[in-house]
């Protein structure tokens, strides 16, 4: 941990009072003159810290920029997830980032924000739009133990995390709608894309690559995607600190990839099942130029969607667009 994130640690864990000059001076082996100017680095990006003669220093406020330092610094030592975290101010894509260093050999729990995204993407090439500051842009590379076959378990790990953090930090319970949207009210206010690099019979790498909208204005979205999407701050009516967000949301990732590791995905599926309103709907399933229409009956053992068409036969969905048929019984 570098000297700012070890600085940052020790004020978190005495939130709610002062920590002695003299013990953050020995805890980080710092001289009194080292601790005033990372005070005032600090001071610099934003942080609100009180200094007190006899009484110590106080964290009063965090600003509302991602700080790699900060992130790393709230979340638990042998963790996977975040284990390293890079945040640029703008990339291309973070999926592309993050596919870089994998394919440089990079270990896996390599997390990559990104402030803005020029040319941040959906499935299928579609555009993802991610102004700057208003959301969390980001992808995380994993190397599972999985067949290809069953990767789509790390877009339930992303999506059930995701969901169970939002709830947390804000009070508002998301939607999932299969496979990869978060919703609120009906709108989207997260999307999941996930991308694999695998051979026949081993996965090499998968990106869960995450964009959620937290401080958004009505009119910080365009036009075509206002109608449906929906941010955080519009729901809850207050800005969302999206440092706390981020944090969070990666402890929720790692615990519930650690369950995926383990063999534990059924547990995991249930929980997804219970807060996905797609299933026990009669849905239509775009696949490419294919309609498959069907009642979405649970996931497999994989990740997958499993219908139930009105032939009554079984199909096993592994990927496309859903739209529910609202005046089905
Ligand atoms: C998704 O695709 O929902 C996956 C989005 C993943 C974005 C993250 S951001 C970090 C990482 N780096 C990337 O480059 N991507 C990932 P899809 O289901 O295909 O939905 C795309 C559609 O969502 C678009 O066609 C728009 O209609 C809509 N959309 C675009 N931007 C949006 C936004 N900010 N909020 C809500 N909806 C949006």
């Amino acid at each position: 941990m570098t000297t700012d994130a070890q600085l940052l640690a020790a004020l978190r864990e005495h939130r709610n009072g002062y920590i002695a000059a003299s013990e953050v001076m020995r805890r980080l082996g710092l001289s009194l003159a080292a601790l005033d100017g990372r005070v005032a680095d600090l001071r610099e990006l934003g942080y609100q810290i009180e200094v007190k003669p006899h009484l110590g220093c106080r964290l009063l406020s965090s600003p509302d920029v991602l700080h790699a330092d900060d992130l790393m610094a709230r979340l638990p030592a042998n963790r996977v997830v975040g284990r390293d975290i890079r945040v640029f101010k703008e990339t291309t894509s973070t999926n592309d980032v993050a596919e870089k260093l994998a394919r440089d050999g990079v270990k896996q729990g390599v997390v990559i924000f990104a402030e803005s995204q020029t040319k941040g993407r959906g499935r299928l090439g579609r555009k993802w739009e991610s102004p700057v500051g208003k959301g969390l842009w980001f992808s995380v590379l994993l190397r599972p133990q999985l067949l290809p076959t069953e990767a789509t378990q790390l877009t339930v790990v992303g999506a059930t995390a995701l969901a169970r953090a939002v709830q947390s930090q804000t009070d508002i319970a998301p939607d999932i709608k299969w496979p990869n949207d978060l919703l609120i009210g009906g709108r989207k206010v997260a999307g999941i894309l996930t991308e694999m690099s695998a051979e026949v019979d081993r996965v090499n790498h998968v990106i869960i690559g995450i964009g959620l909208d937290v401080n958004q204005a009505a009119s910080d979205f365009p036009p075509d995607v206002r109608k449906l999407a929906t941010s955080l701050k519009l729901e809850r009516g207050q800005p969302v600190h999206r440092g706390d967000l981020a944090a969070a949301i990666l402890i929720e990732l790692e615990r519930d990839y650690a369950r995926v590791c383990r063999g534990e995905f059924a547990a995991l599926a249930d929980e997804w099942e219970s807060r996905c309103t797609t299933i026990g709907q009669h849905v239509t399933v775009l696949i490419g130029e294919r309609r498959v229409q069907g009642r979405a009956e649970s996931l497999d053992d994989s990740g997958a969607l499993l219908l139930r068409t009105e032939h009554g036969r079984i199909e096993r969905i592994i990927g496309g667009d859903v739209t529910v048929e609202k005046s089905r019984p």
